[in-house]
């Protein structure tokens, strides 16, 4: 699998606003917020988008949406609500091809639009 500038973050050679790291999982605050709160939660391992996920990601794809509740809680957006989001593959809007969810809130987000 390809190294992307993901890597490079959770690898600690591109430097990032980090909140959240274990032995699976990265997450940082978006370089580029669309909102109050954005961060990036990021397995460590490069799946490169959502269609590539193998059984043995779904546990840590499980994690991801745990850790995202955790930092909702944490970043004081868990009441008020939030969005998770994927973006997969260029219709999708993916730009970054290293697996990602954004974690969204702290204002009223717009209505999801095709
Ligand atoms: P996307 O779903 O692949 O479009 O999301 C990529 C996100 O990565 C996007 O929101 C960028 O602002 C963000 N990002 C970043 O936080 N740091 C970087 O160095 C790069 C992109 I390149």
């Amino acid at each position: 699998m390809s190294e992307t500038i993901f890597s490079k973050i959770i690898e600690g050679s591109i430097p990032s606003k980090k909140v959240f790291e274990n032995e699976r999982i990265y997450a940082f605050h978006d370089i580029q917020p669309a909102a109050p709160v954005h961060v990036l939660i990021v397995p460590k391992k490069p799946i490169p988008s959502l269609n590539e996920i193998e059984q043995a990601d779904l546990a840590v794809i499980g994690e991801i949406h745990q850790v995202a509740v955790q930092l909702a809680q944490e970043l004081g957006i868990a009441e008020s609500g939030y969005r998770v989001i994927n973006n997969c593959g260029s219709d999708g809007g993916q730009t970054v091809p290293h697996l990602h969810f954004h974690l969204l809130g702290g204002a009223k987000l717009g209505a999801l639009t095709g």
